[in-house]
């Protein structure tokens, strides 16, 4: 049977890849087998090399975590498997170990700002509706939301130093059970939350993927920074919000360097 097309009404497929190297294997290998490892690894990054999708990012874990990291964007779900298949089979048999991997999806925020919500937002800057002021601020403030749902769907992530990546889901127990509160509490505390990310802004980019049933944990948090410090602060700083200080529950955190594949050579020594 051939394989199946499978494509999301909207957005696209997102795999996080973590593995090690098998030192030894690769010690025992045959002359020129690494350059020609980096040679079809290259290649596959060339060949997705889209801005959005079809993406192939590769990175080196710092932290001991992991030797390498990859994140494979891909709007079609077979696209993101042969990606990921090409990838291992770039590498010499046996050489990788994988040490953790993630599947997600891109998606729209479940809070989006409506625009009821523009207008109430224009009226409270004290512009009077049906003025011209009025109508351009409600139009920019459209083509605004309208980029800001494409690039949420369609994800160009900058190619900045550092990328960390963990999973993490909303807590249900007890009293903190985020899938018990009403949707205008939620959106709320969700409003609260996107305004300490956007104190961030310039230091950190993020993408929120989902994986509500897909894998593990509920969403995948990439983040994109500069400095290590950026990393930090920004989820130190959001630990106490509520939205993370009561239903946030976190799994494991990967830092990684944004390398070319030939740097990665060079800086694992392979
Ligand atoms: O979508 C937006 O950019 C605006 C509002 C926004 C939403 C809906 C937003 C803003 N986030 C949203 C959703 Mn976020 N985010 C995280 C983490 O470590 C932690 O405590 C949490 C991990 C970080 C660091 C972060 C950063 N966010 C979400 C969701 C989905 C929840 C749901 O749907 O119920 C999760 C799991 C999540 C987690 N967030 C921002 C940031 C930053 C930096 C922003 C501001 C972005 C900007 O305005 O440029």
């Amino acid at each position: 049977m051939a394989v199946p097309t499978v494509k999301l009404s909207r957005g696209i497929h997102v795999m996080h890849l973590f593995y090690n190297i098998d030192r030894t294997r690769w010690k025992n290998l045959v002359d020129g087998e690494s350059k020609l490892a980096l040679e079809r690894l290259q290649k596959l990054c060339e060949a997705n090399n889209a801005p959005s999708n079809p993406r192939l990012s590769t990175f080196v874990n710092v932290g001991a975590k992991s030797d390498l990291a990859f994140i494979i964007y891909a709007a079609e779900l077979a696209q993101a498997s042969a990606i990921h298949h090409s990838l291992e089979q770039a590498f010499p048999a046996g050489t990788l170990e994988k040490v953790y991997s993630f599947l997600s999806v891109t998606e729209l925020p479940e809070y989006v700002t409506t625009e009821e919500d523009m207008l109430r937002s224009i009226k409270a800057e004290g512009i009077q509706e049906g003025t011209e002021a009025f109508n351009q601020k409600l139009e920019a403030g459209k083509k605004r939301q309208a980029e800001y749902e494409h690039y949420r769907l369609y994800p160009e992530l900058p190619d900045w130093e550092l990328m960390a990546f963990y999973p993490m889901s909303k807590r249900r127990s007890g009293n903190d059970n985020w899938y018990m509160l009403d949707f205008e509490a939620r959106k709320k505390l969700m409003a609260g939350h996107a305004r300490v990310g956007r104190k961030f802004a310039g230091r950190i980019t993020q993408l929120i993927t989902g994986a509500t049933g897909i894998d593990d944990w509920e969403w995948g948090v990439t983040l994109m920074a500069h400095q290590t410090d950026a990393l930090k602060d920004i989820v130190y700083e959001m630990r106490f919000d509520e939205v993370s200080a009561r239903y946030g529950e976190f799994g494991p955190f990967y830092v990684n360097m944004r390398l070319q594949p030939a740097d990665i050579w060079e800086h694992l020594a392979l």
